[in-house]
């Protein structure tokens, strides 16, 4: 119970992430806008979550879904105006929901009026503002980029014979945060949205806001792998400090970082209270988990160890112990949908394997976060043909595979389990055309499991429904403080099927059992008191959980005991 002390909004609530494009269309451009999101608040509201994570809603020319910033202070033409925007801020207001943009401020767009200017002429004023190589240095040391398809970060421009930097795409190059004046334009255009009533920002990549511009040549012993190299500037922290003292400090707002190659032994660094930075961050542990290393995240492993899950856990757990703050999540924008990674979404054990999920992200401690679709158990969608896939990071890999002469077949067969598309189809509402989406053509295909069950509509009408029962756990998180700040303690660490732990303060103890397994579990728990656990809820009607002197889950079954 130390964390109580320290108790915080963001700590207790539950965030829902909205991907603007694929949640609900009402402009009739087949793309989803933020009066789509108004139309929908009561729904948001009825899940019981708190705070709402907004992906980037900014002016963009949509290089990147967005993340490609052109105007930091205006609403980009296909999601609505900066006058929807204000609706639907005053709207979550009225509802007591609490709204966080993303702030991409790592890099810009090419066609920002910062980058424009830049790239006009040498001596430009902007010029300072992004990483410039002039040619006669020669070519500059490399560095890898991820959405580019020759994965080279510098971009030659003939007009003032040089090269830019581009960490992203071409049409996303990095801003030079060791320009003083860059920095006091991004503080600016923080207040600009913190006076609006914006309550947080989720920070894109801010692990690559520093970087050593003498741009040396990088190290052997990163042998491929950049991110440490990357994520490890050294003027980070004093930016990061620099950023709370001017901007953060003055509101009572949330910061989560996007905290690519943070690894456990600096996380406090980022998040320790004391220090002033962030509040919390998403590391990348889990996300590699089923990852061949140094790709990128982005080739993906067929097989991974439920021991190997449970210890990230366990170990990211105990470094917010005593300070600091956590995040939880399984899936987001960038990585295919939980239920389809870490359940099982074949027909026969997508409830149970969706549902146990929320119940191991809503007893864990450290925030939440659900993607938009993933409390009705929305599934990976597995193109087959590339024609169907919008992505820029999968449409450009693809490119480079086939100009290394790669096989496409392959290429498609790993993008089906680990494309971004995954997570970007629309939001399934009902079972009327296109999924109550659009009237339009979607922007991207609808998976057509919203014909099945994998729809709003059909599981608000459903008491077991993977829909309601995420309610149900949202409101049992909500009930019990312990569940947010509680001691964490993981039981039978070897068992390769069933996830157990337990959540204990001085007023409650709760026992999580999980399965992770198609086949039905017996076991015993060493230590657990079995005569004096209630069971508060489980995704199974199977009974008698408890079968003396042991436990016996469903395939999939997820369960909650109360001990007393
Ligand atoms: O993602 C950064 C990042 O690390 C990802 O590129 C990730 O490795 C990749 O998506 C895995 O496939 C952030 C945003 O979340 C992402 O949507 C943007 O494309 C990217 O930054 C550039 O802004």
């Amino acid at each position: 119970m130390a964390k109580k002390s320290n108790q915080n909004w963001w700590k207790e609530g539950v965030v829902y992430q909205i991907y603007p494009r694929s949640f609900q269309d009402t402009s009739g451009n087949g793309i989803g806008d933020i009066r789509g999101i108004i139309r929908r608040l009561d729904y948001i509201q009825s899940l019981g979550v708190d705070i709402v994570w907004l992906n980037p809603v900014y002016k963009s020319p949509n290089d990147d879904h967005g993340y490609d910033i052109s105007d930091y202070r205006d609403i980009m033409e296909e999601l609505g105006t900066m006058a929807d925007f204000d609706e639907l801020l005053e709207g979550m207001k009225k509802r007591n929901l609490k709204l966080v943009m993303d702030l991409v401020v790592n890099h810009s767009s090419d066609e920002h009026p910062w980058f424009i200017e830049s790239r006009k002429c040498r001596d430009n004023p902007y010029r300072e503002y992004y990483h410039w190589w002039p040619a006669e240095k020669g070519t500059p040391p490399k560095r890898w980029s991820f959405f580019d398809v020759e994965e080279n970060a510098w971009n030659y421009d003939g007009q003032t014979d040089a090269y830019y930097l581009h960490c992203f795409s071409e049409k996303q190059p990095d801003l030079n945060w060791e320009n003083p004046t860059v920095r006091q334009e991004i503080y600016d255009l923080m207040k600009f949205w913190f006076d609006k009533g914006v309550d947080g920002f989720r920070l894109d990549v801010i692990t690559f806001i520093s970087k050593d511009t003498d741009f040396p040549e990088l190290p052997e012993e990163y042998n491929g792998d950049f991110i440490p190299f990357y994520a490890n500037g050294p003027n980070l922290h004093s930016h990061l400090k620099e950023m709370n003292q001017e901007v953060l400090s003055h509101y009572d707002v949330m910061t989560v970082g996007e905290g690519t190659g943070i690894h456990i032994d600096r996380a406090l660094d980022f998040v320790d209270e004391d220090r002033k930075e962030l509040n919390m961050f998403f590391h990348f542990d889990l996300m590699d988990l089923d990852r061949e290393k140094g790709q990128m995240f982005t080739m993906r492993k067929e097989k991974w160890k439920l021991t190997e899950f449970k210890q990230i856990h366990t170990k990211w757990d105990s470094v917010f112990e005593q300070k600091g703050w956590g995040s939880i999540y399984l899936n987001n924008h960038d990585f295919p949908r939980a239920v389809s990674r870490w359940g099982n979404d074949s027909e026969s054990y997508w409830h149970n394997s969706a549902t146990m999920l929320h119940t191991f992200l809503l007893t864990m401690r450290g925030t939440p976060y659900f993607l938009n679709g993933e409390e009705i158990g929305m599934t990976n969608i597995k193109f087959e043909n590339i024609e169907d896939y919008r992505d820029i990071n999968t449409l450009n890999r693809f490119e480079t595979m086939s100009n290394e002469g790669g096989d496409p077949q392959e290429f498609i067969k790993n993008e089906k389990h680990a494309g971004r598309d995954n997570a970007r189809t629309p939001m399934q509402w009902d079972t009327s055309p296109n999924a109550g989406f659009t009237h339009a053509t979607p922007w991207i295909k609808i998976n057509e499991n919203y014909k099945r069950d994998v729809n709003v509509q059909a599981q608000e009408l459903d008491k077991d429904s993977v829909l309601n029962y995420f309610k149900r756990m949202v409101a049992i998180r909500k009930q019990y403080g312990t569940l947010v700040y509680g001691d964490y303690t993981l039981l039978d660490p070897e068992n390769e099927e069933i996830y157990a732990y337990t959540r204990t303060d001085s007023e409650n103890s709760f026992l999580i059992l999980l399965s992770f397994s198609t086949t039905e579990n017996q076991f015993l728990l060493e230590g657990v008191d079995f005569e004096h656990a209630r069971l508060l809820i489980s995704n199974d009607s199977a009974p008698g959980v408890k079968k003396d002197p042991r436990f016996k889950l469903a395939p999939y079954q997820a369960v909650v005991y109360q001990l007393y």
